[in-house]
């Protein structure tokens, strides 16, 4: 390129040294024969700067004027960033560079001071001439490092440093003595070559360098051997498996291409591949593609595999695993190609150790709910061993419940369903409360002791039975007595108990009432507000049956709307007795039973109106013992709450007339059917069991008609 002077300075007095006029480009510039200087400045510099790195070999100035008493040139290899010395020149080596030895050269790239082109004569056209390389050494090899580092040069400086002065003082400041002494030259010649390090034949301009200049040697080389770089110092890009080396004689030492195995394009070189491999191949590739990895893309990258059944290169020779990341081990990392001797195969997933399936996204039988952050993959199931149906190893793999046996419940099937309790080996796993209907508050018993929940003075795991001391009341309970209710007419005809026999009436005797008559019962005492049926008991003094008895419920007030008995109309209270046929019988059952509320106390108004309208008998009369009101079982939520055992209740309560027994006096229930559902009723109505009474023994008249159905029932009122 056009030479020119960057740094044409002297020490003090900056002042340019450059050619002026036709100028020769590099490597020989001409400085113009007749070169404008800065008279009087000793220190002047000329700085070449060459459009690449060159092999330079000689220069050759022709001076105008006397030549330097000293002066040196210098070279760079790196574009002006260091420099070295190549040669010094003085007339007085030893007073000029004092520290440098003097020729002759030893050896070819000793640094020396030069003084046989220093001299004062010639005053004209002499010379200055350096040769890189001395003709005078042999060189063994010329492409050693050291002989090509030699030769190596991007920048060339000369220094003229002292100039000859013929016996003046260049410390007189005079003009005319100044004016007299300075540089100038006629011809400043550089030879060289290109420098390519063997791997190209010519070279060609750099770019922006002007072109088609005779004599001109261009910079830039024509690479070869897969190199690149002005002066093919790099290797092509992707031809980065060897390390860079020139061209080494018969050698060429080219760039080798990078195996990428086509699934990249670029590569660099790694020194410490390189060596590993015992020199063979340096070369990494970059940014591998298609789900590779691996210094030549040889591998698939985690999370894909190895298809064998397709070539390395193929862009589809790596696979994505097909593995449920919750179950699998790091995070779905599948086998990355085959592998006989380490078990690899490859795509196969490597589940954790409670998953299973090709895609490890199942639990193992026994394990349920696959999770991520379970590092096994599932949970053990935690099935209780007597609840389930199976040996408790199993569950819904999904929601971890076990398997139940039928009477058992919960996620562990460790709790027996509602009403149930034991939980045990059994094939239902639980037993049935059975709590007693009446005994216990409700059928929820203890899960461990199957204990019912025992009303008031009931005990057994079933609250079926009685605590001693009390006692469950029978259905005709409440029984009052005709000969001590307010008789509006007629007499009390007391009777005494007969022996070897039972009676056939209760309390003192009987309540002597003539047709017409009337009697009024107090009733204050029922236990449960429900319907009770109403049975008159009583001897008849004659042949019929009476045509018109009729019984008034007078109640203190209105019945409140929320109260049991909020239905009942004015015409509920007034029952009438029909005939029961033709033959006389002890007792009467009224059609309609009546509707009585706990606590409150009702006068109940019995009627003998009319024995008969046909004729006329004088003197008609009857003897009533008692009446009494019969807890209608219709009434009550144990025989009609509509569920299956309720339905049972009441379908045994009825074939067995389990209420006959309160009609007549002394007569027991005629099963244990109608014991049990008795027992469980008076429960109910009481609440629990009746205190027995204190005056033990009472009338021998009233034998209990039934261990459990209490004692003594003729003189014993609730309560006493
Ligand atoms: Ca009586």
């Amino acid at each position: 390129r056009e030479p020119h002077c960057l740094d044409c300075v002297g020490p003090r007095s900056p002042g340019p040294l450059c050619p002026r006029g036709p100028s020769h480009p590099h490597p020989a510039p001409r400085v113009g024969a007749h070169s404008p200087v800065s008279a009087g400045v000793e220190h002047v510099s000329i700085r070449l700067d060459l459009e690449s790195e060159f092999h330079f070999t000689h220069l050759i100035m022709t001076f105008k004027t006397f030549r330097p008493a000293a002066m040196l040139i210098e070279r760079s290899a790196d574009f002006g960033r260091t420099w070295k010395v190549y040669r010094y020149f003085a007339y007085d080596c030893a007073s000029a560079f004092p520290s440098t030895a003097p020729a002759p050269l030893r050896r070819v790239d000793d640094v020396i001071c030069e003084s046989r082109y220093s001299d004062i004569e010639p005053s004209s056209e002499g010379e200055v001439i350096y040769r890189v390389l001395d003709p005078a050494i042999p060189i063994r090899d010329p492409y050693s490092p050291a002989i090509q580092d030699l030769l190596r040069v991007t920048n060339l400086r000369v220094n003229l440093t002292k100039l000859h002065t013929l016996g003046d003082n260049l410390l007189d400041s005079r003009r005319e003595i100044q004016e007299k002494y300075y540089y100038a030259l006629y011809e400043l010649v550089l030879r060289g070559s290109c420098f390519c390090y063997g791997h190209a034949s010519e070279c060609a301009p750099a770019p922006g360098a002007q072109a088609n200049v005779e004599g001109m040697v261009h910079g830039r080389c024509a690479c070869k051997h897969n190199t690149q770089g002005l002066n093919c110092e790099k290797c092509d890009s992707f031809y980065n498996d060897l390390p860079w080396r020139p061209a080494e004689g018969r050698s060429t030492n080219a760039c080798r291409r990078c195996n990428c195995n086509q699934h990249s394009r670029r590569c660099h070189f790694d020194m410490a591949v390189y060596l590993a491999t015992g020199n063979a191949s340096g070369g990494v590739c970059d940014d591998c593609q298609h789900n590779t990895m691996g210094r030549s893309c040889q591998l698939c990258k985690p999370f894909y595999y190895r298809d064998p059944s397709r070539d390395l290169r193929d862009p589809r020779a790596c696979r994505a695993c097909d593995c449920d990341p919750a179950g699998t081990l790091d995070g779905g990392i599948c086998d990355a190609h085959d592998d006989p001797a380490l078990g690899l195969l490859a795509g196969q997933c490597r589940c954790k150790a409670h998953t299973w399936g090709p895609r490890c996204d199942k639990c193992q039988p026994g394990f349920f709910r696959l999770s991520g952050d379970n590092p096994q993959g599932c949970q053990r199931c935690q099935c209780h061993p007597q609840g389930t149906v199976s040996d408790g190893t199993q569950c819904d793999p999904v929601s971890g419940n076990c398997f139940c046996k039928h009477l058992v419940t919960g996620q562990s099937c460790d709790q027996c369903l509602p009403e149930h309790w034991a939980l045990s080996h059994d094939l239902l796993g639980c037993r049935s409360c059975d709590c007693d209907v009446g005994g216990a508050h409700h059928n929820q018993c203890a899960a461990e002791t199957g204990q019912c929940p025992c009303r008031s003075h009931m005990v057994g795991r079933t609250c079926s039975q009685v605590e001693a001391g009390f006692y469950l009341a029978r259905l005709d309970h409440y029984t009052y007595e005709a000969e001590e209710a307010r008789l509006r007419q007629g007499t009390v005809v007391e009777r005494a108990q007969p022996t070897g026999r039972p009676a056939t009436w209760t309390g003192a005797g009987f309540a002597h009432v003539p047709e017409g008559g009337a009697m009024e019962f107090l009733v204050s005492d029922v236990p449960a507000s429900m319907e009770y049926d109403v049975v008159i008991r009583y001897q008849s003094q004659l042949p019929e049956p009476w045509e018109e008895v009729k019984l008034w419920v007078l109640r203190p007030g209105p019945i409140p709307t929320g109260s049991p008995c909020g239905n009942t109309i004015p015409a509920d209270d007034r029952l009438a007795t029909l005939s029961r046929g033709s033959r006389p019988c002890r007792y009467v059952l009224l059609p309609q039973p009546v509707c009585l509320e706990r606590g409150i106390g009702y006068t109940l108004l019995l009627e003998l109106t009319r024995y008969t309208s046909r004729q006329a008998v004088p003197g008609a009369s009857v003897l009533l013992d008692s009446l009494v009101l019969v807890p209608r079982y219709s009434s009550m939520e144990m025989f009609i709450a509509g569920d299956a055992g309720a339905m049972g209740r009441r379908e045994a309560f009825e074939r067995y007339r389990c209420d006959h027994h309160a009609w007549a006096v002394g007569t027991v229930p005629a099963s244990e059917v109608c014991t049990s559902l008795l027992t469980s009723m008076s429960a109910i109505i009481h609440r629990g069991a009746l205190r027995e009474c204190s005056c033990l023994p009472c009338a021998p008249w009233a034998a209990p008609a039934s261990p459990r159905m209490g004692k003594t029932l003729a003189i014993c009122w609730p309560g006493s």
